[in-house]
């Protein structure tokens, strides 16, 4: 576990985070628009950390966020961001009215009960199971879909008369906003519920919510470093836990006629002097892409091999799922960065004039987050690395490669 900050002595509320959870974000965002300090320990569910005995004996569920005030200890998040409103009434995020506190309690269930499992559904069929190997259950990720798209109208519909979920700010906008949030990552376009879209837009411009997602941010580039040369094998293990935090603003989405989201590639076109064969062997010898990728490349690169290229402490590995000599080359992503895995890897390559030409695409990002724009311009980098080893028989492959920002 990671301690991240140090607050003052006084009525110190630890809490056991972890940076992507929508629960944790949930915690984090009530306790910042109460104005609390909070004390973040990162508990790393990816490394097995909530299976230590110690963290079991905070939470028996072994699962974050678990809370700790001095001798008490609270699990679940909705009981947490419930008793830090109760106990912190100004600003009020929770009424002391009967019945509008049961309405507040109604959407924390509903959340829990839901919308939450419904998200979870997806992102099983449409992330898991492809990053695992295993083939999505298209009827089971339909009816998945329709459940949160019925959930959605219901949030519209209750959206009509009012601003905020129980009509006024309270911590039912914090569950709901910060779970629904997550439900981008697994591909659901808000935009037909137009009054959910708008008010969920509303509560992640709040600064509490602002500074929750910058937390994670933080947090996670303390966790991994640099990276574009991590690996992160906790990928397979879950699909919401992503780095959906890292989506920036302006980054777009499209549909298919089918209301799926399209998937992200990154393309790019290189021309090289020299023949389809040399640029093959470039590609496809161990030898070739150890001059211009990763000085350290291992493994098989024949069809059904896997090829290991390690940066640093992290790295990629590929499994090559087709050669055509001569014409082209198709890598799977089988380990590496959680945004990585399951991508595929295309090189074409094709005589034009004097050149070779290569079109290059790194296809099925799930989203535009910000590590694809830095993978861009490194895979361009790698691109005239490759020119560069094939035109003069020097590459500047990892660790000389040119270093372009703080991922790498
Ligand atoms: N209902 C619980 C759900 C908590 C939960 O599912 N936490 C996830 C992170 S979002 C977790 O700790 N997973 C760790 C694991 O599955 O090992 C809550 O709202 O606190």
């Amino acid at each position: 576990m990671t301690r991240r900050s140090d607050m003052g002595p006084e009525r110190p509320l630890k809490l056991y985070d972890f940076p992507s959870s929508p629960n944790c974000l949930k915690v984090r965002a009530v306790a910042y628009e109460l104005d609390l300090r909070l004390e973040l320990t990162t508990v790393n569910i990816f490394r097995g950390e909530t299976e230590a005995p110690g963290f079991r004996a905070l939470n028996p569920n072994g699962l974050v966020p678990v809370l700790v005030e001095r001798d008490f200890v609270l699990w679940e998040s909705n009981a947490i961001i419930t008793y830090l409103a109760a106990t912190h009434p100004t600003p009020s995020l929770l009424s002391t009215d009967a019945r509008e506190r049961a309405d507040v309690d109604r959407w924390l269930q509903w959340q829990c009960a839901h919308l939450s499992p419904a998200i979870s559904r997806i992102a099983f069929e449409r992330t898991v199971k492809p990053t695992t190997g295993r083939a999505t259950d298209a009827p089971a990720a339909a009816s998945a879909r329709r459940d949160l798209a019925r959930h959605c109208a219901t949030l519209e519909a209750s959206l009509a008369d009012a601003e905020y979920i129980a009509k006024r700010l309270t911590v039912a906008d914090f569950a709901v906003a910060c779970v629904l949030h997550t439900s981008e990552m697994v591909g659901l376009d808000l935009r037909a519920f137009r009054r959910t879209s708008a008010w969920l837009q509303r509560m992640l411009a709040r600064d509490s919510l602002q500074r929750a997602l910058a937390d994670a941010r933080e947090s996670l580039h303390a966790m991994y470093g640099c990276t574009a040369g991590r690996r992160d094998d906790d990928a397979r293990r879950s699909s919401t836990r992503r780095d959906e935090i890292s989506r920036p603003a302006s980054s777009y989405r499209s549909e298919d006629p089918q209301g799926e989201m399209q998937m992200a590639d990154i393309l790019h076109r290189v021309g090289i002097k020299a023949s389809l064969n040399d640029v093959y062997k470039a590609l496809t010898t161990v030898e070739g892409l150890s001059g211009w990728w990763a000085t350290n490349t291992q493994g098989d690169g024949k069809v059904g091999g896997v090829l290991q290229f390690r940066f640093g402490a992290g790295g990629f590995d590929m499994k090559v799922l087709e050669l055509a000599p001569g014409k082209s080359v198709l890598w799977q992503v089988v380990d590496g960065p959680a945004e990585w895995i399951g991508t595929k890897v295309h090189w074409d390559l094709k005589q034009d004039g004097d050149y070779t030409m290569v079109l290059f695409k790194h296809e099925g990002w799930k989203e535009p987050v910000e590590f694809m724009y830095h993978c861009s311009t490194k895979w361009a980098i790698f691109l005239m690395s490759l020119k560069s080893l094939v035109e003069t028989g020097k590459g500047a492959p990892d660790p000389n490669d040119v270093k372009i920002d703080n991922f790498n």
